[in-house]
């Protein structure tokens, strides 16, 4: 198996156990010495059986955990020293020859969160040591669970303790114990002398090929162990990534102040646009002639009373405002190029087309109407014209005054300009006037309302560039996610494969 493959993985997903795994598979076990790890529960009798190896009280043994207490290391020969450890040599020919290193380790030495320490790296076999007194708890359970890669002997302490007649059922119980988790019967050790404790114990160390092989065998164990992680991991985190494209990718922070940036930018080009709207006053005068002349000619009779105004006013305003129409579209055009930066040149045409959409509809209807006789206070009947012009601009409608207050304003004789009255000629004057105050009014509302149609044609337009803003922010950014979703989907599938084939 590449290992380094493995590990390399392995890091690349922060598996930690996995990674500890390999450590303990790849770590150098060429050296001769057998490393045994002495472990057990609390006050199983580890530090007891160290002493009794040694030949002499290297550490007191206490019935009390003492937390800051070093792991211990015993050694035969003289080794340097090995940090975090406090360490023994002790000189005896019979161990010597088997060159053999043993390790006084308490639960909190070997293992950290569901992993192994790297104390455990190198370890060569355990002696798990099971107390007489409390023979295979919760934690023993777990604790062998966890060392089931290493050959384990397990060593049965404080049998003297025990009741003679509960003697034989303790150590069946154990053996069957042992069978159950495959492992070799246990080794009972009667409180003895030294000399008999080596003995028994030099009896169970494996032999130079069985070492080999129990080597091998364990660091296998701990890369398929790995292996078998990461392929979880693998398959979870792929399964994360198909849950990932359903959610909605959020824009940089930004975006949304962005958006609005441009859409102000838009709302003022409008605003400074309708603003400095005005008709050139040569406007009023071509309007004052069409009125006027065709009636002075007409006598202001009634077909002019039922046709002229409406239609000469309805025409031209008609056409003032289609000069308005392109020249707003045009404008608006130009300041959603100049605003929108590279979002205006990625959606011009569609914006156009927008453009032409807001600002193309045919927007001017002037109405005209004719009032009812009305009867005067001396007693004269009148008939006036009122003249009620609107200008529609999409769904704006602003109504121009009836033409009547104008007239009454104007003074007593001439009640309006379409007065039927048989002394015209008289009347010139005040119609001429009453006409072009007629004709101001119609303009000045058909120039407010065209600057009414102007911002109410940005507002559209500043509204659309936003939306559209927003949403090509979205989708580039929901487009690079998915990119980094497939790509990372790719590279755990293709991790999957290497790790299925290993
Ligand atoms: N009766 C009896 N007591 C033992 C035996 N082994 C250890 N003890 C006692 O059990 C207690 C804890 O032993 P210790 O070696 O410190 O246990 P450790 O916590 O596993 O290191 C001490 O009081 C020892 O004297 C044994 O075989 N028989
Ligand atoms: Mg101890």
């Amino acid at each position: 198996m590449d290992l380094q493959k493995i590990k390399d993985i392995a890091q690349e997903l922060e598996q930690e156990q996995a990674l500890s795994l390999i450590e303990a598979a790849s770590a150098s076990q060429s050296e001769d010495t057998l490393k045994i790890a002495v472990t057990g529960n609390f006050n199983a009798g580890k530090t007891t059986l160290i002493n009794a190896i040694a030949g002499k009280e290297l550490r007191e043994v206490s019935g009390i955990s003492v937390d800051d207490e070093l792991p211990l290391r015993l050694s035969f020969e003289k080794m340097p020293e090995q940090e975090g450890f406090e360490c023994f040599d002790v000189y005896d020919p019979v161990w010597n020859e088997e060159e053999v290193i043993f390790y006084d380790l308490k639960f909190e030495d070997i293992f950290q969160a569901g992993t192994f320490k790297p104390v455990m790296y190198d370890m060569d076999m355990v002696f798990y040591l099971v107390s007489a007194l409390q023979v295979f708890t919760a934690e023993d359970m777990y604790a062998l669970e966890q060392l089931k890669r290493y050959k384990i002997k397990i060593i049965l302490t404080k049998l003297d303790a025990v009741d003679e007649e509960s003697k034989d059922s303790v150590i069946k119980f154990v053996d069957d114990m042992c069978n159950k988790l495959g492992l070799d019967s246990a080794l009972v050790i009667e409180k003895g002398n030294n000399e008999e404790i080596g003995k028994h114990l030099r009896g169970l160390l494996p032999s130079f090929g069985e070492i080999e092989q129990m080597r091998q065998q364990r660091a296998d164990g701990f890369a398929r162990e790995a292996v078998s992680l990461l392929k979880k991991g693998v398959e979870r985190k792929l399964d994360a990534e198909e849950q990932l494209p359903a959610e909605e990718a959020a824009p940089e922070e930004d975006y949304l102040s962005k958006s609005l940036r441009l859409r102000n930018r838009i709302l003022e080009s409008g605003i400074q646009k309708s603003s400095n709207f005005a008709l050139p006053d040569s406007k009023q005068r071509e309007l004052e002639r069409l009125i006027y002349h065709p009636g002075r000619k007409k006598q202001f009779n009634s077909d002019w009373e039922n046709g002229m105004i409406q239609s000469t006013v309805e025409r031209f305003l008609g056409e003032c405002f289609e000069e308005v129409q392109s020249d707003l579209i045009d404008s608006m055009k130009r300041d959603y190029r100049s605003s929108a930066g590279s979002v205006g040149l990625e959606y011009s045409s569609e914006v156009n087309r927008e453009i032409e959409e807001i600002a193309g509809k045919r927007p001017v209807y002037v109405d005209v109407t004719t009032a009812p006789e009305m009867q005067q206070s001396n007693g004269k009947t009148t008939k006036k014209v009122a003249i009620a012009a609107a200008v529609v601009t999409g769904a704006m409608i602003v109504p121009i005054p009836a033409w009547a207050g104008i007239a009454i304003a104007l003074g007593t004789t001439a009640t309006a300009v379409g007065s039927i009255s048989n002394d015209i000629e008289k009347e010139k004057a005040k119609i001429k006037q009453a006409i072009a105050a007629y004709c101001d009014l119609v303009l000045s509302h058909f120039t407010f309302s065209m600057k009414e149609y102007m911002n109410s044609s940005y507002n559209q337009l500043a509204n659309i560039v936003g939306k559209q803003y927003e949403e090509s922010q979205k989708q580039a950014v929901n487009k690079e996610n998915e990119e980094k979703v497939n790509a990372q989907k790719e590279h755990l599938t293709s991790l999957l494969e290497e790790l299925d084939q290993m």
